[in-house]
């Protein structure tokens, strides 16, 4: 029988947030303990997605079971689970999620110095389908005289230090990039309970590949948006459309294969649906450093937009270089 062939020298996230640390001399670990608390948060809610049909955590929160037990539902699940790791990491002052109304203030420990932004479950609406989902998120670095307060949120995420997403699918993957740094792809290995480095340093192709937008909104978008769009449909060599309607699911593909999601602003929601500091900022930064670009409905750098209040809204171009660049181009053309 073939012997098995049996990789001792894997690079776990564990292995490589140590690493990472030991790089910087004047790290003090408190990023690295904060990206711990990060991990436990996506294998449990990974765990908890899996579980989900078997222990009847779906359907819509309040809703009770037979014996009376308040049910709750994944999304919030997802929430506590997260706003959980991110209080015992004790490195996290003040946090925005998709979930809370308002910021949640951990209160004044010594060594909690970061700010974080999450949509905990995003694309929540495909989860009774078994469809993939995922956890976006976003770290700010506070001043030391912050006082974790929303005002810490209303930055651009230029200001990030990291940012990435999971995508819980057919395996849950994580996709992680520091500021400047590259972007790296880990995959979980469901037997050994770690994340594996995978897909090191991604680089997204730099053009054609695969659009996803939601058609169905096409009546509601203004001029440039239709034109560009038709302009795909009728290539010499149509492109191809893909939609999932969960941004992490669309935006990995989008990544791995190249092409272009997008969720723009239209007569309907002159703002867009996508928030600004949990989904396009973190979003953006991930495909700038993979070689990608990322707009808003105005052609401004995604990165640079400041949102006024933290659950702000924008609309998304996010993609290969040379396709966000038709967007861009088409809108000028506009004027
Ligand atoms: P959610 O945060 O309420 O889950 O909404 C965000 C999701 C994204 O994952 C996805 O890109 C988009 O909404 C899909 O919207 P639509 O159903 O309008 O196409
Ligand atoms: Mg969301």
């Amino acid at each position: 029988a073939g012997r098995e062939s049996i990789n001792t020298e894997i690079m776990t996230l564990t292995r490589f947030l140590n690493e990472e640390q030991t790089k910087h001399r004047e790290a003090t670990g408190d990023f690295t303990l904060l990206c711990h608390a990060l991990q436990f948060a996506f294998k449990s809610i990974a765990y908890y997605i899996r579980r989900a049909s078997l222990i009847n955590l779906s359907g819509l929160a309040g809703s009770s079971n037979t014996t009376g037990d308040e049910q709750k539902k994944l999304d919030v699940i997802g929430n506590d689970v997260f706003t959980a790791a991110m209080r015992s990491s004790g490195r996290v002052k003040v946090m925005v999620s998709e979930e809370d109304e308002e910021v949640v203030v951990f209160g004044n420990k010594p060594n909690a110095r970061y700010a974080v932004a999450c949509d905990p479950i995003d694309g929540s609406s495909n989860l009774d389908a078994g469809v993939s989902v995922g956890t976006i998120f976003g770290i700010f670095r506070l001043p030391d005289d912050a006082e974790g307060t929303k005002e810490d949120f209303l930055r651009p995420a230029t200001d990030l230090v990291a940012a990435g997403f999971t995508m819980y699918g057919a395996s849950t993957q994580l996709v992680l990039t520091m500021k400047d740094g590259p972007v790296n792809g880990f995959t979980m290995d469901n037997g050994l309970g770690e994340f594996i480095l995978t897909h090191p340093d991604m680089h997204m192709p730099k053009k054609r590949a695969i659009y996803s937008c939601n058609e169905g909104n096409s009546k509601y978008w203004e001029a440039p948006v239709k034109e560009w769009c038709e302009e795909m449909k009728n290539a010499e060599k149509p492109y191809s459309s893909r939609y999932i309607g969960s941004m992490v699911a669309d935006a990995y593909r989008t990544l791995l294969y190249g092409g272009i999601f997008a969720y723009p602003a239209d007569k309907k929601s002159p703002k867009g649906k996508l928030r600004i500091l949990y989904e396009c900022g973190p979003m953006a930064m991930v495909f700038e450093n993979a070689g990608g670009q990322a707009v808003d409905s105005k052609m401004r750098r995604m990165m640079t937009v400041v949102p006024e209040h933290i659950h702000d809204r924008s609309g998304i171009f996010l993609g290969s270089y040379e396709e966000v660049q038709k967007v861009i181009d088409k809108h000028k053309q506009h004027g």
